[in-house]
């Protein structure tokens, strides 16, 4: 990032801009959690209960939370969530009816249905293509969004009242995308800094089996950075698949793979990437949780401001 680009941030979203140079000191993350622990020292048990009482209209009755929630702690990633059949299907149907947008931008909407106008159009492969307004457009997001389970795994592992900072709807496909685009769209490895504390719910809404699509992340590296340069501690960069390999023990590598419904939590402090797809395009809905919102991960966008691309 140039230092122009820097002070933009700076001046657009100041705090987003101090966490993002604060919070990659190890102990300073620690110091904030615990303050904003005891700020909530109440209202959290409050919070976890209120969400025990819910229990029963979680769409993840068998899961056990503690253990999720502990697996998610020392390993950065915890698996084991699989949404019922009728939510993906909801899920799924909203993808295929409402427009998302080429490599995010609003100005590049398209029906999943006109993938080929669109490469026409835009005369480049699309390598992917986001929704906007999800929450507010699709009511399973909201659902997943208020369960009881997801909030409860979200209280216990932050210990705070959790906040809720934007679900993501995005499909990958399988293009020969540029090294620029791959980099800025997650597709080389590289470690999120998005506040002191949070972690992210991804669910695969396509199959996605080995060697495609998956998301790939390194177990417990939240806690064990890729030193590999002298500042590698402190910036955060993209890595080379050759890096990440030659720095961690290879069953600690995880390529994610699983059937339409598959759902896991990871801290994205982990160094983690998407895989481009060969052969099949992947959907995935992702909901980010974390102590603060910095209003920068959501996927709200004004109406007036979506334009399709035809
Ligand atoms: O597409 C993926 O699996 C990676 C996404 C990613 O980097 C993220 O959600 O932080
Ligand atoms: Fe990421």
């Amino acid at each position: 990032m140039s230092l122009l680009n820097v002070w933009k941030t700076f001046k657009a979203h100041p705090k987003y801009a101090l966490m993002r140079g604060a919070g990659r000191f190890g102990y300073f993350r620690d110091l904030v959690v615990f303050g904003r622990r005891l700020r909530y020292a109440k209202s959290t048990p409050a919070f976890l209960a209120e969400c025990e009482r819910r229990m029963d209209q979680s769409l993840f009755q068998d899961i056990n939370l503690q253990s999720f929630v502990n697996e998610l702690q020392t390993k950065g990633v915890a698996f084991g969530l699989l949404l019922p059949g009728d939510i993906s299907e909801k899920l799924i149907d909203f993808a295929r009816k409402s427009p998302c947008y080429a490599y995010r931008n609003a100005d590049y909407g398209f029906h999943m249905h006109d993938r080929e106008l669109a490469e026409s159009a835009l005369q480049k492969p699309i390598l992917l293509a986001q929704y906007f307004n999800t929450v507010s457009n699709c009511a399973a997001v909201r659902r997943l969004v208020n369960d009881p389970a997801l909030q409860w795994i979200a209280a216990a592992y932050l210990q705070s009242v959790p906040t809720f900072v934007g679900a993501n709807m995005w499909w990958t496909f399988p293009v020969q995308a540029s090294e620029k685009d791959r980099s800025e769209h997650a597709h080389l490895f590289h470690r999120d800094v998005d506040d002191y504390k949070f972690f992210k719910f991804f669910f695969y809404l396509t199959d996605v089996n080995a060697g495609e699509g998956a998301h790939v992340c390194v177990v417990a590296s939240h806690e064990n950075p890729p030193t590999l340069r002298a500042h590698d501690r402190w910036i955060f960069r993209r890595y080379s698949d050759n890096e990440i390999e030659g720095f961690y023990e290879s069953k600690d590598i995880i390529e994610v793979c699983g059937r339409a419904g598959t759902g896991f939590a990871e801290n994205t402090l982990c160094v983690h990437k998407g895989r481009t797809p060969v052969a099949k395009e992947r959907l995935l809905l992702q909901l980010q949780f974390s102590l603060f919102d910095y209003e920068v991960t959501n996927d709200i966008r004004e109406q007036t401001d979506l334009h399709m691309l035809f």
